[in-house]
């Protein structure tokens, strides 16, 4: 089920023409991570929009992987402002918090770096508004919209769903607990440009994490530890949550 990627004809060079002056840095200086920089020659970049509520080793694994088989320049961590889908069934911490537990899990890991691009736009986050951002801003490189199965599965009820689909390769990592059949007439992949991408199965969810901050136990070797100071130093998951 979980293929080996494949080849795609190169899109051109970005123009950096289009590119503002200080977004022509090294990556993690710019401001929040908003326009993660991307420098000189890059010609596919990541995608991995989530809740990160808290971030976790599963989004980074599953990062860090689908950057090495498909040879992504860079995979941006984008941090949903308003999960819509989730607003109403349980409180969502802020999102600065969840923003600074993303850029504590990502600093000094090559090749991957947080981005707030979705909070300083405000409302609810919609993918497709982002994939459109990134499209104008960088003409020519290659999106590659990174999903685990579970969410690829929910993929239909997404807004705006065939304007992303249009842009984007998409990337579906195996997550334990979901299965998803990727070549049926049912399957939800179908029309996509699609690649499976197999990553070691983690079973760690931040529903998970959440529950052990609020009953003590351990995040050690779950969340990287400059999240774990994070959730400290701000108290997050009390609880009374
Ligand atoms: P989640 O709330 O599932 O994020 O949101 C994932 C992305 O979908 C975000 O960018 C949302 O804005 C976007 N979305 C959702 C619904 C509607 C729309 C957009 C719309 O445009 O209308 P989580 O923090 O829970 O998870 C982040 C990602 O990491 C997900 O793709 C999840 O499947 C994956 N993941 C794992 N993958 C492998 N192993 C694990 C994982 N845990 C989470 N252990």
């Amino acid at each position: 089920m979980w293929s080996s990627p494949h080849q795609r004809t190169q899109p051109r060079e970005p123009d950096l023409a289009d590119q503002r002056p200080e977004d022509r840095t090294r990556p993690g200086t710019s401001p929040s991570g908003r326009y993660a920089s991307l420098v000189s020659g890059f010609r596919r970049l990541g995608i991995l929009g989530g809740t990160f509520d808290p971030v976790h080793v599963g989004h980074l694994v599953a990062a860090v992987n689908a950057r090495h088989e498909l040879g992504l320049d860079q995979v941006l961590l984008v941090v949903a402002n308003e999960p819509w889908q989730k607003v109403g069934n349980r409180p969502v911490t802020p999102a600065a918090d969840r923003l600074a537990l993303v850029e504590a899990a990502v600093e000094g890991v090559e090749g991957l770096e947080s981005s707030g691009i979705e909070i300083e736009r405000g409302g609810p986050s919609y993918t497709a508004d982002t994939v459109a951002e990134l499209e104008a801003r960088w003409p020519g490189v290659e999106l590659n919209l990174i999903v685990g199965a579970d969410a690829a599965a929910g993929l239909g009820c997404w807004e705006r769903i065939a304007e992303v689909r249009s842009k984007v390769v998409l990337v579906v990592v195996n997550r334990p607990g979901t299965t998803i059949d990727a070549s049926g007439p049912d399957s939800p992949l179908v029309g996509w440009d699609v690649r499976m991408v197999e990553v070691p199965a983690l079973e760690i969810s931040s529903t998970d994490l959440r529950d052990r901050v609020a009953s003590g136990r351990p995040l050690d070797f779950l969340v990287p530890m400059p999240a774990i100071h994070v959730i400290r130093e701000r108290g997050l998951y009390p609880v009374s949550r």
